[in-house]
């Protein structure tokens, strides 16, 4: 925890090999142990999880086993003091997900989904944490005609109504992305992820998870998607990070291409108290280039540019905004806000 009372997080696969779809592995893999020595170390709080993050072989394990292995991650982590922020059913990389899991055309598939996301939620209770972040990966489609657009929007609803029924403590948070793995997502921003939640039978206990480059991806701005989804207290968890134009899902370092889309997002969730409603994630990935020995860089460089915007946006006076806001002199708006991005 830092003076303004922000949690940070990242996930194992943060901390990467730099394999592509291009090419292999350029880094050794890092043993889960390091990677939290190196959460700690860089002044981070909380671990986030996929399901078999924390229980690696959940598949072959029956429901007291695998209560027993995500208990001793909880242990491993207290004894690092550090907390669990959420676990993902890690829906994308089984054999039986190839055409989607929760909106698979064959029930059995989508019975294979709604089995491992009861699992995930198992793992949850069991690291001390009741939040659950859905990222529906491969929920969508490479050509329109494949599957009934309708049906798998229902399908998911029922999904988010059946998890809510499994576990009357958990909270999910779905995390839009517009494409990749898909070429088209069924939930492809936050105002889908929140009209899902108000449409659930619960919806206090459906939120969202805005990560920067995927509201890049969707031509959207960050900083308005996470605006939207906190208009309506729907923002629990963040994965900044940042993106170059529409390309592939590129992971990079907060702030590192476009400093002032990462100023708005951190004035807004700064304006909104974000520190007292959820963590901070930094979804970051060295690049491929990186060598191993200094390959923690970007999660570094991410936190610490995250709390130096944290008090370039409380520096701003205010009144002054204010007054240039209601003489419409957005040029002196402009102005005022690059000084304070250059250290004027
Ligand atoms: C995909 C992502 C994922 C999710 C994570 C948690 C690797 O583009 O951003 O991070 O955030 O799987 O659901
Ligand atoms: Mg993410």
């Amino acid at each position: 925890m830092n003076k303004y009372g922000y949690q940070f997080s990242f996930g194992p696969w943060n901390i990467s090999e730099g394999g592509d779809p291009f090419g292999p592995a350029v880094r050794p893999s890092v043993p889960f142990a390091t990677k939290l020595a190196a959460l700690k170390e860089l002044g981070y709080d909380a671990m986030q999880f996929h399901d078999d993050d924390a229980v690696p072989d959940l598949h072959d394990l029956g429901p007291a086993a695998i209560a027993k292995e995500a208990r001793a991650m909880r242990q491993l982590l207290a004894d690092h003091g550090l907390v669990a922020e959420f676990v993902a059913p890690r829906l994308w990389e089984h054999p039986s997900t190839i055409d989607g899991g929760f909106t698979a055309n064959d029930p059995a598939i989508r019975t294979y989904a709604r089995e491992r996301a009861k699992k995930t939620a198992d793992i949850g209770r069991e690291l001390g944490t009741n939040l659950m972040v859905l990222w529906l990966a491969r929920e969508g489609t490479y050509l329109r005609e494949a599957k009934d657009a309708v049906k798998a929007t229902h399908l998911l609803l029922d999904t988010v109504n059946m998890l809510l029924d499994y576990d009357k403590d958990l909270r999910i948070a779905i995390e839009p992305k517009p494409n990749e793995p898909m070429d088209m997502a069924y939930l492809p921003t936050i105002g889908h992820a929140v009209a899902m939640g108000f449409q659930a039978k619960d919806p206090a206990r459906v939120g969202a998870l805005v990560e920067s480059a995927h509201a890049v991806l969707a031509g959207l701005d960050p900083s308005d998607e996470m605006a939207f989804a906190l208009a309506f207290d729907k923002l629990w968890s963040v994965h900044l990070n940042d993106q170059n134009g529409l390309k592939f899902d590129q992971d990079r370092a907060f702030g590192a291409v476009d400093l002032r889309r990462a100023f708005n997002q951190v004035r807004v969730l700064d304006e909104n108290r974000f520190w007292e409603k959820g963590m901070v994630g930094l979804d970051v990935k060295a690049l491929r280039t990186q060598p191993a020995d200094v390959a923690t860089k970007h999660l570094r460089n991410s936190l610490a540019l995250f709390l130096r915007l944290v008090e370039v946006s409380r520096n701003l006076d205010r009144s002054q905004v204010e007054a240039l806001r209601a003489s419409r002199d957005y040029e002196e708006l402009d102005w005022l806000i690059l000084n304070a991005l250059t250290g004027r």
